[in-house]
């Protein structure tokens, strides 16, 4: 199903049987290790539909993106498909995209409104609520974090870390508590973000939640831990980190 190009440096890995021979619809993922790029590649497996990899390494100590990234999208971010030739960017965008170009039958996202206005709106609103909110308070959590750690001169370490450590308390770790309740209460009601069923927006929500688990341990419930567990045993999520390489999020 997938066919994979590494374009971080001069190397260029290439395995896997080469799709679109048979005239399918030409998909190309611009994928950055330990990204949320991922979450692209398993929807494309669970849509059963071919996929070319195009792999990048983020810098072992930037952990940026590296700038061949900037040849396909002005943002250097992943995740950046190229879908017939048109470039898409936000993970968010990509996902909705792809689910209404694919998911004809609507296996993976409720029908449009109004035939399932509930489900259909709870969709839509964890699709948006990974990145517009839930993703803001968990980078400034791996920020923080890093300022701890940095390696500063030994008089200033006692300042930084006091910053970083008041701005947690006073700020970042109260939104962690507000969100991570709010999403594990709505675990609590149905087991998927739309409801009864597994959709699109549990792909979206994924990314998120699986941050959470390794930045902000204490504020994950036993709902929350449930979900990735049952997302991470999908077989097509386990095809698509055999696609996608490495996958492990930084605390
Ligand atoms: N909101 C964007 C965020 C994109 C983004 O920040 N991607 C990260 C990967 S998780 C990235 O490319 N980081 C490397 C860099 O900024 O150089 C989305 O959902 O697509």
């Amino acid at each position: 199903m997938t066919h994979g190009t590494f374009r971080a440096e001069a190397a260029v890995v290439e395995h896997g049987r080469t799709p679109f021979t048979d005239g399918t619809t030409m998909i190309k993922v611009h994928h950055l290790n330990n990204s949320r790029s991922q979450r692209v590649l398993w929807l494309l497996e669970e849509l059963g539909q071919p996929y070319e990899v195009i792999r990048y390494e983020r810098d072992a100590k930037t952990m940026l993106a590296p700038r061949a990234l900037r040849d396909v999208h002005p943002l250097g971010k992943s995740p950046v498909v190229e879908l017939d030739g048109q470039v898409l960017v936000e993970s968010g965008a990509i996902v909705e995209t792809l689910a209404e170009r694919f998911d004809t039958a609507f296996a993976l996202s409720p029908p449009p409104l109004p035939q399932d206005a509930s489900e259909r709106i709870r969709y839509r609103t964890w699709l948006h609520y990974a990145e517009g909110s839930l993703m803001p308070p968990l980078l400034l959590a791996l920020v923080l974090g890093r300022i701890r750690s940095a390696p500063v001169p030994f008089f200033v370490r006692p300042v930084a870390r006091g910053i970083a450590d008041r701005t947690m308390t006073a700020f970042v770790g109260p939104q962690l508590a507000t969100h991570l309740g709010h999403v594990e209460n709505a675990l609590g009601q149905h087991p998927w973000f739309a409801g009864d069923r597994f959709t699109a927006a549990d792909i979206q929500m994924s990314f998120p939640l699986e941050a959470a688990l390794a930045r902000a341990p204490d504020h994950v419930g036993p709902n929350i831990r449930a979900f990735v567990g049952r997302i991470q045993a999908r077989a097509a999520y386990q095809r698509a980190l055999a696609a996608g390489g490495p996958y492990a999020l930084a605390g």
